[in-house]
């Protein structure tokens, strides 16, 4: 009989905690997102429409791996992962459509590496301004990053 009134008690606890399972689900890409720290963020800008390049480091401090994939910025019609390449002494640079930052890795964005490419701006931009840069991930919260706007002079 203990049994019985145990089960009971367990249904009555699982139907109260029906919403459980989502409310853990958002808590644990919520401490996802935290373990990913973004430091040097900057922003080199061209003169007239040229895209802008975006450089930062990326590092992850959680426990699993994270996979960037898109970034986004209300700042210029689009943002793209590029990398550059240097092939024969041909300088080049192609699209990537994902990175993986291994746990306890820190991914570097810089001159002549990745490198985000900022496209079109959609309102004028001068050095020493910010940029808001959303950092999209498979399966975690987007984390919001400020960029400087900084002169190519600079890099
Ligand atoms: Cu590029």
């Amino acid at each position: 009989m203990a049994n019985e009134r145990q089960a009971g008690r367990l249904q009555r606890l699982a139907h109260r905690l029906a919403w459980g399972p989502l409310a853990l689900l958002l808590l644990a890409s919520v401490a996802q997102a935290s373990d990913l720290e973004v430091t040097d963020a900057r922003l080199s800008l061209l003169p007239g429409d040229m895209p802008g390049a975006g450089y930062f480091r990326l590092h992850n401090a959680g426990d699993e791996p994270a996979m960037l994939v898109s970034a986004d910025s209300d700042a210029f019609d689009s943002v793209e992962m590029h990398r550059s390449m240097n092939e024969d002494g041909m300088a080049s640079m192609h699209a990537v459509s994902q990175l993986e930052i291994a746990p306890g890795e820190t991914l570097e964005f810089a001159p002549r590496g990745y490198h985000l490419m900022f496209m079109k701006r959609t309102r004028p931009l001068a050095v020493g301004d910010r940029v808001e840069v959303v950092l999209e991930f498979d399966g975690e919260e987007p984390l919001p990053v400020t960029f400087d706007v900084v002169s190519p002079a600079s890099m």
